[in-house]
């Protein structure tokens, strides 16, 4: 007996080694040896930080092996590979989901219990890797875990923020911005290559010449050179060996160039460059569906694209296949019109650095990409002044300009004399100052155009695409967004993971339809029991985080009605907080009403230049202000709006949610997946035929969801015949005195002032509609809150939901893409023995 290991213990450490084993035994030697040669630290001195470092680093050693197999298998077998370009990655923590799809939670609980530390103490310190906005970014990382889950080579290519989006604080109701330095404490999920490196050039001109053979070159010389640097995080499926790569570009500034300055005496200007280089990677712009048009960005997403597709050539041509044949060997998914630089791009890399003739490369380029929307409000379609695009990138706008010279050429030929059409299918926009339009690019870029579910994509057809689904019918398809069970269900709510899978079986986790055989126990009333006692712990667990974040008392046996995206006019949380007054209103004008309690929960953050969104936000704050310290009130109603809402903010707030909050304007929202996460968490949707809402009613059935308002056509109807919003204020006493409230300062200690803009934009615009669908929205609230009195039929219709939430997993929408964009097939990966 050595140290107090018996010889059998000895025996397994022999054939599990520390880095590999997944055994408790294993996990504990390994995560003591990471504190101590990793960071050279032991338990007496360890802090929180530390043990969290050493349990991560622990867990990616043994995804490593599993990393290194798959890129093997993916070389040797000369794969084609799904290439995902996308300016943001929402990922949320790490360890706790790595931990679920190497499936070894459990253990690694166990050993850091032995070694005298708690896992979700460890968990709550890992700081989230926030390099998205919302939704879009979002659902690139459900992509790539459920690309590695189905077994699909693939390769996330992005921007390695150094600050990612803001956190948000609310002080005296307002919301205040801090930088989101998330790299402070160290990323033990990256591992920085920095072999791997790109040039991008920016600016300069561009030099025209005929070579020796005749051939006519052209060669851009720049005025700036930036480096690219990858920086690898390893994306392990669910229970396979699998693991794809996200890789991440940081940006520098390159060795040889700033020397050059350095040595002719130019240190200020080598000091400058270093700065211009380094800036570009270093922060996301923060907007939520607003385009910015400013250099920085356009900066930023050539740089990434750039190194992507140079990336993506070097692997090509190393393993000795031919540059024809490029599009055989990637796929390069557009994820919106943030990298549909890329088709000008990868033109060029094709034209001037590897010599191809024009009519070889455009082939080769519209075989490569295809192209995803994931929006149709006009502010949001991106447009770059021409001139800023010819000063930053002036090789590409001569590109631009010889694509749409071809394509024109072609139109006119089409469609002679309908200067409308052509005018619109144009890449170039005409007006006070030409511009390059960017979804036009893409449009003509791609082979495939896909929306992100059916109302949407039938819309893009209809509005925003419309002449190119009439010139290339065959381009267009749907895929309806979706949402990763593992991180949304398993790892955010395992309370009712465990519930469903003594049930029936854990088989849905991977193929979610199985959720179909809960159906049979909708209505078994000790199931039901069970059921809705989950959803109270959740709802006893995020009241305690309440309390604590933002010191309101609420009640978890009173709705909890959830509100939670970012915020914007057209997802309408002005409407809810109309409803709030409304119920107020109710309480004051008759004290002793009997009521259902309800806690109305509103997250989310607003756009720092978006006023409007933060005048919403503290009118959320104000009223709650009044609501929940007015002893009338009797805690029957509470308005809680929760801080900085994240990835991880997020898994705690969907598991605890009775109401799903679902109202945009008909026809704005393109998709949503937050509709599907809180569904999917057994909550019942109120929402309007929006998005991918109109799919989870009908599967859901239409008397399990409260539906109101109007539907996209009535949307346009209503504005087309002169929208007039005046008029219901004054026809609708409720919603009159609610707004004369908002506007007398009921709510912001009598200052006319506070709100004055927000009343002003709803009784004279009201672009969003709110005021025309108050009063359906007041109607099904109340029928929500009838339903919620009859605790049965609310289990009944709860449990339902999640049965039949099938369709809505992102594995679903990645087999689509796989089968019908894609064509890629899975590669199981094996182990090396
Ligand atoms: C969005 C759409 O608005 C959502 O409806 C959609 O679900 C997602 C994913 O397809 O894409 N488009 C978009 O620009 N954002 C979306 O959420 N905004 C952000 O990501 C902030
Ligand atoms: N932000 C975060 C942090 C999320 O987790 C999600 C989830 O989908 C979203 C934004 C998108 O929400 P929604 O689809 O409701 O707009």
């Amino acid at each position: 007996k050595e140290k107090g290991l018996d010889k059998q213990e000895i025996q397994n450490i022999l054939i599990e080694d520390a880095r590999t084993g997944l055994s408790v035994e294993a996990l504990k030697r390994a995560i003591q040896n990471n504190l101590f040669y990793v960071q050279g630290k032991f338990p007496e001195i360890a802090t929180r930080n530390d043990y969290y470092m050493a349990v991560s680093y622990a867990v990616r050693d043994r995804i490593l092996n599993r990393w290194v197999a798959s890129v093997k298998q993916y070389l040797d077998g000369k794969h084609r590979v799904v290439s995902y370009l996308s300016a943001e990655y929402l990922l949320g923590p790490h360890l706790a989901n790595n931990l679920i799809n190497l499936g070894i939670y459990k253990e690694t609980e166990q050993a850091v219990k032995e070694l005298g530390k708690d896992l979700e103490w460890l968990i709550e310190k890992e700081i989230e890797p926030g390099l998205g906005n919302g939704g879009l970014g979002r659902l690139a990382a459900c992509y790539m875990d459920s690309l590695a889950t189905l077994e699909v080579p693939a390769i996330g290519y992005g921007i390695r923020y150094q600050f990612g989006i803001f956190e948000q604080d609310i002080r005296d109701g307002w919301q205040v911005e801090d930088t989101d330095n998330w790299l402070r404490r160290g990323n033990p999920w990256e591992i920085e290559r920095r072999e791997l490196n790109y040039e991008v050039k920016f600016g300069g001109h561009v030099q025209h010449y005929t070579d020796n053979n005749g051939k006519f070159c052209s060669n851009w010389i720049p005025d700036l050179v930036v480096k690219g640097v990858a920086y690898d995080t390893p994306i392990l499926g669910y229970k396979v060996n699998t693991t794809n790569t996200l890789r991440l570009w940081k940006s520098e500034a390159p060795k040889s160039f700033d020397f050059q300055l350095f040595n002719a005496g130019g240190y200020n200007d080598a000091v400058r460059q270093k700065i211009v280089c380094e800036n570009i990677s270093k922060v996301l712009y923060p907007n939520d569906e607003q385009e910015e048009g400013k250099i920085l960005r356009l900066r930023q997403q050539y740089f990434f694209v750039s190194c992507s597709l140079q990336d993506m050539l070097g692997i090509h041509l190393r393993q000795g296949d031919k540059i024809q044949d490029f599009h055989k060997k990637f796929v390069v998914q557009l994820n919106d019109t943030h990298p549909a630089v890329g088709v000008a791009e990868l033109m060029r890399l094709l034209l001037d650095k590897y010599g191809l003739e024009w009519d070889e490369a455009w082939d080769i380029t519209t075989k490569t990409f295809a192209y995803t929307n994931h929006t149709l409000l006009p502010e949001a379609l991106e447009k770059w002044d021409l001139e800023l695009f010819g000063k930053v990138l002036p090789r590409h706008l001569e590109l631009v300009y010889e694509i749409n010279r071809r394509f024109l050429d072609q139109v006119t030929v089409k469609f002679y004399g309908d200067h409308q059409k052509i005018s619109s299918l144009s890449l170039i926009g005409e007006g006070p100052r030409k511009f390059i339009k960017m979804a036009n690019l893409a449009s003509l870029g791609s082979y495939a155009i896909n929306g992100v579910a059916a109302l949407h994509t039938d819309l893009l057809k209809k509005t925003v695409l419309k002449d190119w689904y009439e010139l290339s019918p065959e381009k267009f398809s749907n895929k309806t967004n979706g949402v990763t069970p593992r991180r949304w269900m398993v790892l955010s709510n395992p309370e009712l993971t465990q519930l469903i899978s003594d049930k029936i079986g854990d088989g849905w986790i991977k193929n979610l339809d199985e959720l179909r055989g809960l159906e049979q126990f909708a209505k078994d009333k000790n199931f039901q029991k069970a059921w809705m006692e989950v959803k109270y712990n959740q709802k006893v667990a995020l009241s305690k985080r309440i309390l604590q974040r933002v010191k309101i008392k609420t009640d978890s046996n009173s709705i909890f009605d959830v509100h939670v995206k970012r915020m914007h006019e057209y997802k309408r949380q002005m409407l809810n907080a109309l409803h709030v007054i409304t119920l107020y209103n109710r309480i004051k004008h008759n004290p002793e009403i009997d009521m259902v309690p309800r806690t109305v929960i509103f997250a989310g953050k607003a756009a720092p230049g978006y006023r409007m969104a933060k005048l919403i936000i503290k009118l959320i704050t104000s009223i709650g202000e009044v609501v929940n310290n007015d002893p009338d009130v009797k805690d029957r109603l509470k308005v809680v709006f929760y801080p900085n809402y994240n990835v991880t903010n997020a898994q705690k707030i969907y598991p605890a949610a009775d109401l799903s909050e679902q109202i945009s304007t008909a026809g704005k929202e393109a998709s949503g997946t937050g509709n599907m996460k809180l569904s999917l968490n057994g909550a019942l949707t109120i929402g309007t035929l929006d998005g991918a809402n109109v799919e989870i009613r009908e599967c859901v059935g239409a008397e399990n969801f409260f539906l109101f308002g109007l539907d996209a056509d009535q949307v346009e109807e209503v504005k087309a015949n002169g929208y007039d919003p005046y008029s219901h204020y004054q026809n609708n006493p409720d919603l009159k005195l609610a707004i004369d409230q908002i506007n007398d300062g009921y709510f912001s200690h009598l200052n006319k002032d506070t709100f004055k803009a927000l009343v002003r934009s709803l009784l004279y615009d009201d672009q969003y509609l709110v005021l025309a669908d108050y009063q359906s929205y007041i109607d099904a609230q109340d029928k929500v809150a009838e339903t919620f009195r009859d605790k049965e039929k609310w289990a009944e219709m709860s449990i339902i939901n999640v049965a039949r939430m099938g369709k809505f997993s992102s594995d679903r929408s990645i087999r689509d893409y796989c089968q019908e964009i894609w064509k890629v097939e899975p590669i199981p990966v094996s182990l090396e023995k």
